[in-house]
C-alpha cells in the first residue's frame, strides 16, 4: 500500500514539477507541494530497496565528482555560421531557394547560454553532455539532472538524443551575484559565464544551488522520431514534456524574417533570460537533408546576431599587444563602463590606419561598442569634446617586449614584430598549440605557459614533451602538486595522439585556420606529404588560395620550423591522418543500417568501421536497405526491417565481419 503511495507520489510530483517549471502555471500551493515531496522522501527512507535515481527527490544534488568524463558526440555537434545584417540574411535566402526552391523558415530566439546533449534510454534520462570542441564534450549528467525543467522519465521509449541551451534566468544571475558581492567573491560578468560556472561545479549541491534552466530546440533527424520538420520537432518536444522555447515561429519569406527579428528584438529587455540572436533555419528535414553541411556548419541554418550595443567612456591610454605571428595590435584602456551586460576595460584599434582614419586619441572621449563574443571595439572619438590636451596617436617603431624593430608589410595593416624569440610571440604560439580546437591540452592555458615559460622550462613548443626534465620543480611550484603534474602529463601524452589536422592548425601556420588544417591532413594524409608540397600542388586544392599556399610552403621552409617538426617526430607526436582507406569487404556499396545500442563501439566507431569497409551508412530503413545491424534495445527500425524481410545481422556477427 505504502509502496504504492510511493510511486504515486513520483508521478505527482513530476507534474507538479512539470507544470511549475516547464509551463509556468502550477496547480498546487508551495506548502501542499512541501507536504507531498517529504512525504515521498520519508516513504523512500522506509523502502530504500524503491531507490530510483530519477525519482524527484534526486535532483538536489549530493555527488562530489574529481573530474568530468569526456564523452565523444554520436553525432557532432556543429555551431551555426553568423550573420550581422538584413542583407546577408537575404543573400542566405536566396541561394538556399536557388538549390531547393522556395520553402519554410522556423525562427527561434538564440539563447545564451551553454550547448549541450541529452540522452535518454528507455525513456529515462542517462546522460548529459557538453558541446566540447563539437566532437569530445564533457559528461555533466548530475548537473544537468538538477534543472527541475528537465524530465527524468519520458514516454518516448527509443533511445534518444535531443540538444538545447541551458542558461541562468536573469533574476537568479543578479541574486547569485548579489550574494557573491556580499560575501565578497568575485562576481560573473553575465548570465552564460554564471551558467558556465555552476555547470562546471564539481560538486552538483552547489550546482543544483544555482537553478539553471533549458530550452531544448533540436532532434537529430537520424533517429526514429515521427518529425519531418524543424517546428514538428519542437512540438514533439513539448508533448514529451521537455521546456520548449515559446517564441518559435514559421517565415515564409524575408519580409515575415524581417518582422519576427523586429517584435523579438522589440521584447529583449523584457524577457527572463538572455538572447543574442536569432537562429533561422529551413523548416523541412528534407531540404535540410538536401543542403547538408560545410565543414563546420549546416547549411541549412544561420545565426542572425544583434547589433552591437555601443557606450561612450575616455580612452586613458593606448598599448600593444603582440600575437603569436608577432602581429602588433594596438588597444585602447577605458575608463570602465558598462556594455552589454558586462565592465569594459579595453577595446581593440585594430591597427595603425584604423586609429590613423577614426582620429583616436589618448584622452579622448570615444564610442565603443561590442558584439556577443567579439572583443569590444572602438568605433570613433567625439571630437567635439577634444581639448588641446590631446595629441595625434603616434605609432611606435619597437616591439613593446623585446624591443626590436616593427616591420610593416606590403599590402598588410598590421605591423609585425618579426623576432622569432619575441618572448610574447613565443608564449602565445605555445597557448595557441596547446588550446582545445589545436592540440587540446586542456590542463596548459595561457597563465601556464606564461609561468613556465618565465620558469625556463617551456621556450619552445617542443618542450612541452620534455616537461618531465622539470618534474620536481613543477610539482614544488605554487597552487601545484603531485596530483596537477600527473594530470598535465597525462594530457600530454595523449595529444601525442591526435589526429593529423590537430597539429597542423596548432602549429600556427599563417592563413591556416581549423578549416584548411582539415583539409590539408585528409588531402595528404601525413606530415611529411604536406612538408613536400609544391605551391601548386597546394593550390590545386579546393579551398586553398595562392596566400594559403604561400605562406605553407615559406613555414616548412623555415629553419626553426623543420627543428620543431622533427622534434615533435622524436617523440612520437602522430603525423599522420587516420583516413578511411575503403577496404573491399562484404559490406562494400552494401547499403547498411545501424539501430539500438553495441556494446564494442559507440555509433560513431562503427559508422566509421562501416565506412571504411565500403558500407554506404543510411538513416532510415526501407526496402532498399541490405543490412540492418541491431544492437540492445533496436525499436521501431527492427521492427520494419522485420516486416521488410531484410537481412538482420547481430553485434557478434557484424564484429566478427569487421575484424576479418
Ligand atoms: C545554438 C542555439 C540554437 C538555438 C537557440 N539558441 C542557441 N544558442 C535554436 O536553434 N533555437 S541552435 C545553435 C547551434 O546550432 N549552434
Amino acid at each position: 500500500m505504502s509502496k504504492e503511495r510511493l510511486h504515486e507520489l513520483r508521478k505527482l510530483i513530476t507534474r507538479y514539477n512539470y507544470e511549475y517549471h516547464v509551463l509556468d502555471q502550477p496547480t498546487i500551493s508551495d506548502i501542499e507541494y512541501d507536504m507531498l515531496y517529504r512525504e515521498l522522501e520519508d516513504l523512500e527512507k522506509e523502502y530504500p530497496e524503491e531507490f530510483d535515481a530519477n525519482s524527484p527527490t534526486q535532483r538536489v544534488g549530493g555527488k562530489v565528482l574529481d573530474g568530468f568524463n569526456k564523452v565523444e558526440h554520436q553525432r557532432a555537434m556543429m555551431s551555426l555560421a553568423d550573420v550581422f545584417n538584413l542583407a546577408e540574411i537575404e543573400a542566405w535566402v536566396q541561394r538556399i531557394e536557388k538549390e531547393v526552391g522556395r520553402c519554410d523558415y522556423c525562427l527561434e530566439c538564440k539563447i545564451d547560454g551553454l550547448a549541450m546533449s541529452i540522452h535518454y534510454e528507455n525513456g529515462h534520462f542517462r546522460q548529459a553532455v557538453t558541446r566540447g570542441d563539437g566532437v569530445v564534450g564533457e559528461d555533466v549528467s548530475e548537473n544537468v539532472r538538477t534543472i527541475k525543467s528537465i524530465p527524468m522519465n519520458i514516454s518516448y521509449q527509443e533511445p534518444l538524443e535531443i540538444r538545447g541551451e541551458v542558461f541562468m534566468p536573469r533574476d537568479v544571475f543578479a541574486k547569485l551575484n548579489e550574494q557573491r558581492k556580499a560575501t565578497n567573491q568575485d562576481v560573473f560578468a553575465n548570465c552564460r559565464n554564471a551558467a558556465a560556472g555552476s555547470i562546471r561545479q564539481l560538486d552538483s549541491k552547489v550546482a543544483a544551488s544555482r537553478k539553471l534552466d533549458a530550452f531544448w530546440y533540436h532532434i537529430p533527424s537520424d533517429q526514429q522520431v515521427p518529425i519531418a520538420t524543424q517546428s514538428q520537432a519542437l512540438n514533439w518536444l513539448q508533448e514529451q514534456h521537455f521546456k520548449v522555447n515559446p517564441l518559435f515561429a514559421i517565415c515564409h519569406d524575408i519580409h515575415e524574417i524581417e518582422a519576427y527579428i523586429a517584435k523579438i528584438g522589440a521584447m529583449r529587455d523584457e524577457l527572463g533570460y538572455d538572447i543574442d540572436g536569432i537562429v533561422i533555419k529551413v523548416n523541412d528535414y528534407r531540404l535540410q537533408q538536401l543542403l547538408g553541411f560545410n565543414a563546420r556548419t549546416p547549411r541549412w541554418a544561420i545565426a542572425y546576431k544583434f547589433p552591437a550595443e555601443m557606450a561612450t567612456t575616455i580612452c586613458e591610454d593606448i598599448f600593444i599587444t603582440v600575437g603569436r605571428t608577432g602581429k602588433c595590435t594596438p588597444n585602447a584602456r577605458l575608463r570602465p563602463v558598462k556594455l552589454a551586460g558586462s565592465v569594459v576595460s579595453y577595446a581593440t584599434l585594430h591597427n595603425e590606419d584604423q586609429i590613423k582614419l577614426k582620429d583616436i586619441r589618448i584622452n579622448d572621449e570615444v564610442v565603443i561598442r561590442k558584439a556577443g563574443d567579439i572583443i569590444p571595439e572602438v568605433v570613433r572619438s567625439i571630437k567635439e569634446k577634444r581639448s588641446e590636451l590631446q595629441k595625434p596617436y603616434e605609432f611606435p617603431k619597437l616591439c613593446p617586449i623585446c624591443h626590436m624593430p616593427l616591420h610593416r608589410f606590403e599590402d598588410e595593416a598590421a605591423h609585425y614584430c618579426i623576432n622569432n624569440d619575441c618572448p610574447a610571440r613565443v608564449v602565445s604560439a605555445i597557448t595557441h598549440f596547446a588550446s582545445r580546437d589545436a592540440m587540446n591540452i586542456d590542463t596548459l592555458g595561457e597563465k601556464r605557459v606564461e609561468l613556465f615559460h618565465k620558469m625556463g622550462w617551456i621556450k619552445s613548443i617542443e618542450d612541452i614533451y620534455h616537461l618531465e626534465d622539470h618534474r620536481d620543480e613543477i610539482i614544488n611550484t605554487d597552487k601545484f602538486g603531485q596530483k596537477s603534474y600527473d594530470n598535465l602529463i597525462a594530457a600530454i601524452e595523449k595529444s601525442k595522439r591526435n589526429n593529423l589536422d590537430k597539429l597542423i592548425f596548432g602549429l600556427g601556420i599563417r592563413q591556416v585556420g581549423q578549416k584548411a588544417a582539415k583539409v590539408l591532413a585528409n588531402h595528404f594524409e601525413t606530415m611529411e606529404n604536406l612538408q613536400q608540397a609544391t605551391i601548386e600542388q597546394l593550390q590545386e586544392i579546393a579551398d586553398i588560395g595562392e596566400i594559403t599556399a604561400d605562406a605553407i610552403v615559406s613555414f616548412f621552409h623555415d629553419e626553426a620550423n623543420i627543428k620543431l617538426l622533427t622534434g615533435l617526430k622524436a617523440v612520437n607526436v602522430n603525423m599522420t591522418q587516420a583516413k578511411q582507406q575503403v577496404q573491399e569487404s562484404y559490406f562494400s556499396q552494401k547499403k547498411v543500417i545501424l539501430t539500438g545500442t553495441l556494446n564494442k563501439y559507440t555509433r560513431n566507431e562503427a559508422k566509421a568501421l562501416l565506412e571504411q569497409k565500403g558500407a554506404i551508412i543510411v538513416s532510415s530503413v526501407s526496402k532498399n536497405t541490405d543490412i540492418v545491424i541491431v544492437g540492445s534495445d533496436a525499436g521501431s527500425k527492427l521492427q520494419k526491417a522485420q516486416d521488410l524481410g531484410l537481412r538482420i545481422m547481430e553485434e557478434d556477427e557484424f564484429v566478427s565481419l569487421i575484424d576479418n
